[in-house]
């Protein structure tokens, strides 16, 4: 079988990517990614001399290129990791997400539909139900809550995912949805919230922390992220959503405290600086449904997650050096300087 994987030089496609060729080292691999600021060929290091892989440098939303490829390759199952991810920029500059987000899942599916394929599998979010409150701990999303979203970024994700199950209705496009809680784990760019932590304790910088700290967060390691998908391309049902999580919610200040005393670093490094617009506070996930159907439950514990994320980072400074050394300096500034 021969795969696209779309944003394979991001966080989570990056990690799938070498997920993918340990577990499925028959198949072939094609990675296309715009390489955006968020793009890492290095993080691809490991993949790029391998026979069964190919890096293809591209936009999901530009038809023609899209089309040319799918016309050269012939895919079987299209993996779409492709997008704008960070909620904060989608505040500042929303357009963008609706063009990758929105118009290139749409280009992707045409050109699934004028080529034939066997899978199309959005890869999308948690984010789509907004929030639940932080009193109610009873509650969780299910794939039947409804759509409710807070941010640009999370309503490009939505329209999409509605856009996703429109051909499958209307086309008969054999599509599956995974709707996943919030990832961390090795090539997470550093302007998220736990690699941003970690880097700024290294250098005793403030750690901003949004409003009172109290927003919780339902954390995965990637790897079980990536397990995920895998099981539901292979063996989901078409036209279904799979929500994604493993019931290990946190506040973002335990998170933040949890790597200070792992880096034994001072609390006094968090500084609580001005709120997110619309900060979703609750996430949880309720991940019945992929558990029942295909048998899937995540396999790495908070507690040794962190701990080999945090290992990651401090033993591979070169890779995140070279980002915060570049034009993320730009953000870094025009994000936090009215904010702290
Ligand atoms: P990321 O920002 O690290 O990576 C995105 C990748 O997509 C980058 O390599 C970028 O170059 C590429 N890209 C952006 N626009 C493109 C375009 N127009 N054409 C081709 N490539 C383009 O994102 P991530 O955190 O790895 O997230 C991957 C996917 O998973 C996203 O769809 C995101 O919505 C979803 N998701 C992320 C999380 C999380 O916690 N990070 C959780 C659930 C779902
Ligand atoms: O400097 C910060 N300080 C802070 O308090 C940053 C960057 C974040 N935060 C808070 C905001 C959130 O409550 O930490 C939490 C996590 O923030 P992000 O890392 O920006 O993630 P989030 O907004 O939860 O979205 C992530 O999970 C769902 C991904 O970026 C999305 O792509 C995914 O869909």
């Amino acid at each position: 079988m021969k795969l696209i994987i779309t944003g394979g030089a991001g966080f989570i496609g990056s990690n799938f990517i070498y997920y993918q060729l340990k577990h499925h080292p028959e198949d072939e691999f094609v990675c296309l990614d715009k390489l955006t600021y968020a793009g890492n060929l290095s993080s691809l290091k490991g993949v790029m001399e391998q026979p069964n892989f190919k890096f293809v440098r591209g936009d999901i939303a530009d038809r023609d290129f899209v089309c040319s490829l799918f016309k050269r390759e012939k895919p079987d199952i299209i993996v779409n990791f492709a997008a704008e991810s960070h909620v904060d920029r989608s505040i500042l500059e929303p357009e963008l997400f609706l063009k990758t987000n929105v118009i290139g899942t749409g280009v992707l599916m045409d050109a699934c539909r004028k080529y034939g394929i066997k899978r199309y599998h959005q890869v999308s979010t948690d984010e789509v139900y907004g929030d639940l409150p932080l009193d109610r701990p009873d509650l969780f999303f299910t794939e039947t809550t409804p759509l409710h979203t807070s941010s640009p970024y999370s309503a490009s994700k939505a329209s999409a995912d509605l856009l996703v199950l429109a051909y499958h209705r209307t086309y008969g496009l054999p599509v599956t949805i995974s709707r996943c809680s919030n990832n961390y784990g090795p090539y997470h760019f550093p302007e998220k919230l736990i690699p941003l932590m970690i880097i700024n304790a290294l250098h005793d910088k403030a750690l901003p922390v949004y409003g009172d700290g109290v927003n919780v967060r339902d954390w995965l390691y990637v790897e079980d992220h990536c397990s995920a998908i895998d099981l539901i391309i292979r063996e989901g049902h078409e036209g279904e959503v799979y929500n994604v999580g493993g019931h290990n919610e946190k506040s973002n200040l335990d998170v933040v405290k949890i790597i200070l005393k792992a880096l034994g670093k001072s609390e006094d490094l968090i500084t609580f600086v001005k709120d997110r617009p619309g900060h979703d506070r609750r996430y949880a996930i309720d991940p019945t449904k992929i558990h029942n159907e295909l048998g899937w439950l995540p396999q790495t514990k908070f507690v040794n997650g962190i701990a080999k994320t945090i290992e990651w980072y401090l033993d591979n400074k070169d890779w995140w050096q070279e980002i915060i050394s570049g034009e993320y300096q730009k953000y870094y500034e025009k994000m936090y300087k009215n904010r702290i």
